[in-house]
């Protein structure tokens, strides 16, 4: 099931790619949908940890599950 994170700093499709990317190069199974209205990212099949790691190392501001 997916899990909703948060984050910060993601202004356009390429942030939203960027992001998707990160979190596909290192959990390749993992289903990514970003919605940037929100500053969402919809995750599954990567853990909490795979998906701040992911996220910060493309360069924006994992601020944890969405409530
Ligand atoms: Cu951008």
């Amino acid at each position: 099931m997916a899990e909703t994170f948060r984050v910060d700093g993601m202004t356009c499709g390429g942030c939203a790619r960027s992001v998707t990317n990160a979190i596909v190069k290192l959990v390749p199974q993992a289903r990514v949908e970003v919605d940037l209205p929100s500053g969402t990212v919809a995750v599954d099949g990567a853990s909490d940890d795979e998906v701040q790691r992911a996220v910060e190392s493309a360069g924006f501001d994992f601020r944890g599950k969405a409530a």
